[in-house]
C-alpha cells in the first residue's frame, strides 16, 4: 500500500481506521481529512492532516497531488438518521461527493476503498441471511444512495479499470468516537448509559435485530479487503459482512452479567424503527469468507466485556 487519505476522518470509523492504516503502513503515509479538525488529543490528530470538503473536487485533488496519494477511504457521508432529516444534503454529499473522489482518483490512478451498508438493502429484501446477491430496493434516501454508490463504483471498475473495492457494514458498536446520527446508535449509546445510570431508554422496539460488529473487527476488515488479492475478488462493491445480530432486549441481558442491576426500557421513534424494520436480521457472508477469507473476531459476549471495560476507564472521573 502506498500514500492513503482517508475522507471523513473525524467520524465513528476514521477515529479508528487512522491510527489502525498509521500502525501498518507508517504515520507520514496516511492523511486524515474532514470537513472539521479532529479532536485535539485524539490518537487519529497525530499525523497529516488536511480540510477536505468533498463536495469540492479541487479540495479532494490538492490534497492528492500534494501527498501524491495512491489509495482513498472515502468515510465522508450522512448517516441514515440524519440523512432522512436533510434527504438533498444526503445525496449531495452521499452521491456528490463519492462521484468527485472518483473521478479525482481515475485522474491519478487511486485505488478506492468505500464503505456500504446493510442500509443498502430494503423491506423486499429477504430478511433473514440475506444473500450477497439480491433484491436491492431501498425506502431511504441513505439506502438509496448506497446502492447507487456500489453500482457506480463497480462502474469505474468495469470502464475505466479503477480499483474500487467495498463493504456492506452491519451497525458498528464503539468506543473511541460517538456514532453520527444512524438507525444503530442506540448499540453504542447503550453502553455509555449502563456505565452512567444503570438505565437505558431505547429508540427501537425490543424485538428488533439487526446485523451489528464491533469495530476492530470492521478496521481489520477494511484493511484486509483493500490487501486482498484482486484476482480473487468477483464482487468488489460491496460485500455482505457479518459477526452478531441481536435484538436490544438480547444485548440488555448481556450487559446485565457485568451490570447486573441494569435496566432498558422503549420510547419508540417511528422514525428510526421504520428505517430498521426495512433492514435485514442478519446477512450472509460467505462470499467475503470465500473470496478474501473474512473472519470474524468479536461475538456479543466479547464485545460486551470489551466495550464495558474500555469505557469505564474512558468515563472514569479525572482524579
Ligand atoms: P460519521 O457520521 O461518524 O462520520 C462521517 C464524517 O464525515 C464526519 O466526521 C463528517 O464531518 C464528515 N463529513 C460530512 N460531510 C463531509 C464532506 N462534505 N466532506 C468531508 N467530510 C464530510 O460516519 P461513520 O460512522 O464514520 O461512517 C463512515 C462511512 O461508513 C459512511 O459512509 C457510512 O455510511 C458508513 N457506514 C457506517 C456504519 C456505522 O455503523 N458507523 C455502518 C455502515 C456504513
Ligand atoms: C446507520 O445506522 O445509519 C449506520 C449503518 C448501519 O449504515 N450505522
Amino acid at each position: 500500500m502506498g500514500r492513503i487519505l482517508v475522507t471523513g476522518a473525524a467520524g465513528q470509523i476514521g477515529s479508528e481506521l487512522v491510527p489502525a492504516l498509521r500502525e501498518r503502513y507508517g504515520a507520514d503515509r496516511v492523511v486524515a481529512s474532514d470537513l472539521r479538525m479532529l479532536p485535539a488529543g485524539s490518537p487519529a490528530a497525530e499525523g497529516p492532516f488536511e480540510v477536505v470538503d468533498c463536495v469540492h473536487v479541487s479540495e479532494i485533488e490538492a490534497a492528492v497531488q500534494r501527498h501524491e496519494i495512491d489509495a482513498i477511504y472515502h468515510l465522508a457521508a450522512l448517516l441514515s438518521a440524519v440523512a432522512e432529516e436533510q434527504p438533498r444534503v444526503a445525496w449531495n454529499v452521499n452521491m456528490g461527493g463519492l462521484y468527485r473522489v472518483l473521478e479525482v482518483a481515475r485522474q491519478h490512478g487511486c485505488a478506492v476503498f468505500l464503505p456500504s451498508s446493510i442500509g443498502a438493502f430494503g423491506p423486499t429484501t429477504p430478511r433473514e441471511a440475506t444473500p450477497q446477491d439480491t433484491l436491492q430496493r431501498p425506502t431511504t434516501i441513505y439506502g438509496i444512495t448506497k446502492v447507487s454508490a456500489e453500482l457506480l463504483c463497480d462502474y469505474y471498475h468495469q470502464r475505466f479499470g479503477l480499483d474500487t473495492r467495498g463493504i456492506r457494514l452491519p451497525g458498528l458498536i464503539s468506543h473511541v468516537a460517538k456514532p453520527g446520527g444512524g438507525t444503530t446508535d442506540w448499540a453504542v449509546e447503550i453502553f455509555y448509559q449502563a456505565i452512567r445510570y444503570a438505565h437505558y431508554t431505547c429508540f427501537l422496539r425490543a424485538d428488533c435485530c439487526l446485523d451489528m460488529m464491533y469495530m476492530p473487527d470492521a478496521i481489520r476488515a477494511m484493511i484486509e479487503l483493500m490487501e486482498a488479492d484482486p484476482d480473487r475478488l468477483i464482487h468488489r462493491n460491496a460485500f455482505n459482512l457479518s459477526a452478531m445480530h441481536f435484538t436490544p432486549e438480547r444485548l440488555a441481558q448481556e450487559i446485565r452479567r457485568h451490570v447486573p442491576d441494569f435496566a432498558i426500557d422503549y420510547d419508540v421513534d417511528p422514525v428510526r424503527q421504520a428505517i430498521a424494520d426495512s433492514w435485514p436480521a442478519s446477512v450472509d457472508d460467505s462470499a467475503a469468507r470465500e473470496e478474501w477469507g473474512w473472519q470474524p473476531r468479536y461475538d456479543i459476549a466479547s464485545t460486551t466485556r470489551d466495550m464495558l471495560e474500555r469505557l469505564r476507564e474512558k468515563l472514569r472521573p479525572a482524579r
